[in-house]
């Protein structure tokens, strides 16, 4: 099977459309109302151990706890969106142990809160990363770090008919499918390796080729499934189908405007239109226009140096937003420290979800 066959496939599994018994099973919230609804969701916080120089996450755990706090007060619902964990670099075991008094209690409110108001507070994916989250281990590891409630792991959550969450690694080919050994070899190279020489990425987060082509394949089943499909795994946010990281296609449009301008001039000034160029050429490297149907997003990650970043679905709109770290030296004491920074939320993008999914067609 190609890839792109079998990337579909594999979505069509994990999204409930194909049996599978093996991988698990979608989860459906009955949503009725998406005007007033609140949903928060995070992907790839490949949380490790806390050693610095192999941890991604570690700069962020405040962050990330502030963030929490933040929802909770505000009446969200968390959307954990896979790869929560580093469980290719690190044991499940240690990582739950690193961050139980800080990052799980904060995320334990949410399952409490779920049984207090019984309604679901608090939903998990699973990712390539965090595939060690079988159903032994859940009941092992995790339950008792969320308070010995019951917690269950998805292949996706679907929030209504039209908008689905899933992780995103399905059908790519090494992430899906890595077994025992190339696991271990993961392990040891992140514990080691990239202890001396710093962090470690993932492969989808690292290659522009690859990431852009999972956006595609993901894009375009989400079209022809006429779903809203919210993902993760490349690391790097999409809202509406299209990145634009730093500046939007109106500011690039201005800039080829400039450097046209500059080019036809008599006196022509080489140096501008040499930066201008390689300026072009980098931020084009980095647009990543998928396509022109508004169904594919893309939560970003959560172990930038700067920050994390994630999708709201909040009164009516759908949004990008970062938590931008504040920079300090934090270490670890077991109890977070209340005098500290606060982290700052920037809405990078917003808009109507009716309005979006009125442009992707159901027929
Ligand atoms: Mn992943």
């Amino acid at each position: 099977m190609k890839e792109k066959e079998y990337t579909f496939f594999r979505l069509n599994q994990d999204s409930g459309i194909e049996d599978n018994e093996k991988v698990g099973k979608p989860f459906k919230i009955e949503e009725n109302n998406l005007g007033t609804a609140k949903y928060v969701i995070f992907s790839d916080l490949h949380k490790g151990t806390g050693r610095k120089k192999s941890d991604a996450f570690l700069q962020n755990e405040y962050t990330y706890c502030y963030a929490l706090n933040y929802y909770l007060e505000k009446d969200f619902k968390l959307i954990l969106a896979g790869d929560i964990e580093e469980g290719w670099g690190f044991k499940l075991k240690n990582v739950i142990k690193r961050y139980k008094n800080t990052v799980f209690y904060c995320e334990k409110k949410f399952v409490e809160k779920g049984i207090q108001r019984e309604e679901g507070y608090y939903f998990r994916i699973i990712g390539n990363h965090d595939k060690g989250w079988g159903k032994k281990r859940v009941r092992k590891l995790l339950i008792p770090a969320l308070g010995n409630n019951e917690v269950k792991i998805y292949t996706s959550v679907f929030i209504g008919d039209r908008i689905l969450i899933l992780h995103g690694h399905q059908g790519d080919a090494t992430s899906d499918k890595l077994k025992g050994i190339a696991k271990n070899v993961v392990r040891f190279v992140t514990q080691t390796v990239f202890s001396w020489f710093g962090r470690k990425k993932d492969r989808a987060a690292t290659s522009a080729q690859i990431r852009k082509k999972r956006d595609k394949y993901l894009y375009e089943w989400a079209k022809d499934r006429k779903l809203l499909l919210i993902a993760g795994h490349t690391h790097r946010y999409i809202f509406k189908s299209s990145s634009n990281v730093n500046i939007t296609k109106d500011d690039l449009d201005k800039f080829e405007q400039e450097l046209k301008i500059e080019k036809e001039k008599d006196e022509k000034d080489s140096i501008k239109i040499l930066r201008l160029e390689e300026y072009i050429k980098i931020v084009k490297e980095d647009i990543s226009e998928v396509g022109d149907i508004p169904c594919y997003f893309n939560t970003g990650a959560g172990d930038y140096i700067d920050g994390i970043t994630g999708i709201e679905i909040d009164n009516g709109e759908i949004k990008i937003i970062k938590w931008n770290s504040p920079r300090f030296n934090y270490k670890f004491t077991g109890i977070l420290p209340d005098a500290l920074p606060d982290p700052k939320r920037i809405e990078v993008f917003s808009e109507s979800i009716d309005e979006i999914l009125n442009q992707i067609p159901t027929i």
